[in-house]
Formats: C-alpha cells, sequence, structure tokens
C-alpha cells in the first residue's frame, strides 16, 4: 500500500506539495507602497561588480548627523546627486564632499532595476538622479525619519536591499505613529510614493550573520529623484 502525505488526496497528485507556501511576490504595505519580494534577484550578478566600481570612486565612510552622531550606517552614492550630512544639515550635491570629485556615474544595471521596479509599482516614467547606498554591518540600524530633502515628492523611493536581512519599519506621517515591521530579504525592492512618499520609516539593528554574497553585511540602494 502506498504511504499517503497528511493532507494530500490519493487522486490528486499535487506538483507543488514538497514547496513551502510562498508568499506573493507583491505585497502592498500602504496605499502606495509595496514591497517587490525578490525583485532584484535575477539582476544581482550584474549589481555586484557595477557596486564594486562605484565604491572604487565613492568608498563608504561614516558621516556625521546636524545632532553631532555618527552614523552607524556606512555611506556612499552615485548619480548626479549624492545625499550627504554634516554639522551644518542634510543636502544633495553634486560633488562628493570626499573626495572633491563628482559623485560615480549611476550604473546603467542600477538605474535599470529603478525604472523597472518603478513602474511595477505603477509609477511610469521614474528616472532617479540619486542614488544612495547603505552599508549596515551586524549591530548598524537607522533611526525613524522621513525622505524629505528633495525638491518635490511626485515621485517615489526606490529601495533595494541585499545581503544579510533587515526589519523595516513602516510607520505614519507622525514619528510617534506606531509602524509596521516588514522583513526585507536579500533581493526584495521597496516602492513607495504618492500618499506614503512621506511616512516615517526605519530599520531595526542588523542581526548577527553571514551572507553568501555579502558576508557580513546588508546593503542598500535608495533611488530618488532629487531635483
Ligand atoms: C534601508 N531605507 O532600507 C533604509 N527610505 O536601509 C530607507 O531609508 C528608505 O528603504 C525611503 C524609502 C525606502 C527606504
Ligand atoms: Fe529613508
Amino acid at each position: 500500500m502506498a504511504i499517503q502525505r497528511k493532507g494530500t488526496s490519493p487522486a490528486t497528485f499535487d506538483l507543488f506539495a514538497d514547496e513551502p507556501p510562498q508568499p506573493p511576490a507583491v505585497e502592498q504595505i500602504g496605499p502606495a507602497s509595496f514591497v517587490l519580494r525578490g525583485f532584484a534577484l535575477p539582476l544581482v550578478d550584474r549589481l555586484l561588480p557595477a557596486l564594486e566600481s562605484v565604491l572604487i570612486q565613492a568608498p563608504f565612510r561614516h558621516m556625521v548627523t546636524p545632532g553631532g552622531h555618527t552614523m552607524s550606517v556606512a555611506l556612499s552614492s552615485c548619480g548626479e546627486f549624492g545625499w550627504t550630512t554634516d554639522r551644518s544639515g542634510y543636502q544633495y550635491t553634486r560633488i562628493n564632499p570626499q573626495t572633491g570629485e563628482a559623485w560615480p556615474a549611476m550604473p546603467e544595471v542600477f538605474m535599470e532595476l529603478a525604472l523597472a521596479a518603478a513602474r511595477e509599482a505603477g509609477f511610469v516614467g521614474f528616472i532617479p538622479d540619486a542614488c544612495l547606498i547603505n552599508r549596515y554591518i551586524p549591530g548598524a540600524k537607522m533611526s525613524l525619519h522621513q525622505d524629505k530633502d528633495e525638491h518635490g515628492y511626485e515621485w517615489p523611493v526606490v529601495s533595494v536591499s541585499l545581503g544579510l536581512p533587515a526589519m523595516f519599519l513602516f510607520g505614519g506621517h507622525q514619528r510617534s505613529d506606531s509602524s509596521q515591521r516588514v522583513p526585507l530579504l536579500h533581493g526584495d525592492v521597496v516602492v513607495w510614493g504618492g500618499v506614503d512618499r512621506l511616512r516615517f520609516h526605519g530599520v531595526m539593528p542588523v542581526r548577527q550573520g553571514e551572507h553568501s554574497l555579502l558576508g557580513e553585511q546588508r546593503i542598500n540602494f535608495t533611488f530618488r529623484k532629487a531635483r
């Protein structure tokens, strides 16, 4: 007599019986905010060498906030504008203050990913002019903040997660509003805009771990239209 797996009927042959249930590829986390699960995975082979060449020209460094705190996240940028912070405030600049040179051009594969993700979330025609690159080592975090240093908010932010997992906090329009916890994995892309564009958000301290491609770190790209 054949052994029946629990829950499988003898009359049907379930092709996917051995697969764990898969979460939906697109999760909506706000009226105009979406998590595109694994969306960046097909491009990872091209993203990583492109990232390396950007980092040779504009190495990661820890910046200081206007309040005088050194960020636990290390930053770099590429594209026409780079995001910087120092004691005088946050701003987008054309020149990397660290090197005195223009920020590295946005690699084609970065642009390709940002456009495709924005389109998938309904933001057709998004052309970012800034890509902030964040590196989290275990323990690094990003406190709740709003992305509001751009000149306008008509375009979304596209955020790509690579490497170690992280718990993204997605809050409301007031700092004191409660936050949803959204786990982000290697290859996930978050797109938000419209009525959600100015919602508070942050990242909980990244947990110790080793990613097969990126080692002990999480890398995040956030694409924006700064000007
Ligand atoms: C991060 N992300 O995921 C930090 N901002 O490492 C952000 O601050 C962020 O993911 C705006 C939109 C999406 C984001
Ligand atoms: Fe942000």
